[in-house]
């Protein structure tokens, strides 16, 4: 058997990713949870697992390269395979990216290329869109436009709220980002040499969402 896979998840707040990482019982080690705030409720729960935590804040730092070179030396100290961003929200330099490059991935709250970057409930909701989800990708310097692992798609219905839709689509997110991680713990997905997502599962299952229902 070769060594379990150690992973080093990052976040800023809530943590409920981080949550559903933690219990999905993953065939790997979760050796840290990393906080760039000290408020971060996900703290607690990591802790009450009896799992390492760490808190950079990056106020403490005069710009992004230097927190980011800071936030590497505490990440590498865990010599992570594999880093996931779980609701962190801090934009990564390019430095630190090409550090964890094909190590590195994260997930978001819309169907991506579509809405990148904060907001995106209420964005989809201005934009009158009927097909809603979430993403799980590989962390590149473009921001939020990383080889995709795995997307969800959920209904958007006629009188969701940013809240009410968000919590469909987070939903989703606790079971995606379990099966991502899971897959690439497996090395049956990996980022290959052409900055493609490749994988050897053999089963390709889904189905059509249509929103609203077919008569
Ligand atoms: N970094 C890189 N280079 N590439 C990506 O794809 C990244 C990344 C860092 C974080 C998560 C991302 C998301 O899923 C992520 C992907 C924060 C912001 C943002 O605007 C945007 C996208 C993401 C995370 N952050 C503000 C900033 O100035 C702060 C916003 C806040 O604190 O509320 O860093 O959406
Ligand atoms: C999740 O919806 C995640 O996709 C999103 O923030 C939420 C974090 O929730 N991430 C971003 O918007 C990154 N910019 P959590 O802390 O409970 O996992």
């Amino acid at each position: 058997m070769p060594q379990p896979k150690k992973i080093v998840i990052l976040i800023s707040g809530r943590g409920s990713n981080m949550e559903a990482l933690l219990d999905a019982k993953l065939p790997c080690q979760i050796a840290a949870v990393v906080s760039n705030r000290a408020d971060a409720e996900g703290l607690d729960f990591a802790r009450a697992r009896g799992i390492a935590t760490a808190v950079l804040s990056h106020r403490d730092f005069a710009d992004r390269e230097s927190f980011d070179a800071a936030l590497a030396q505490v990440v590498d100290g865990y010599s992570p395979d594999l880093v996931v961003l779980a609701g962190f929200m801090r934009i990564l330099t390019t430095g630190f990216v090409k550090h964890y490059a094909g190590r590195l991935i994260n997930i978001h709250p819309s169907l991506l290329p579509a809405y990148p970057g904060i907001d995106t409930h209420e964005r989809a909701l201005q934009d009158g869109i009927k097909i809603h989800g979430c993403t799980v990708h590989f962390v590149t310097p473009h921001l939020d436009h990383g080889p995709i692992i795995i997307q969800a798609a959920v209904p958007v219905l006629r009188d969701d709220t940013p809240e009410s839709l968000a919590t469909r689509v987070l939903h989703e997110e606790h079971r995606i980002y379990p099966q991502a991680v899971r897959w690439l713990c497996q090395n049956q997905v990996w980022l290959d040499g052409n900055g493609r997502v490749a994988s050897d599962r053999l089963e390709q299952l889904g189905s059509t969402l249509f929103a609203p229902g077919l008569e």
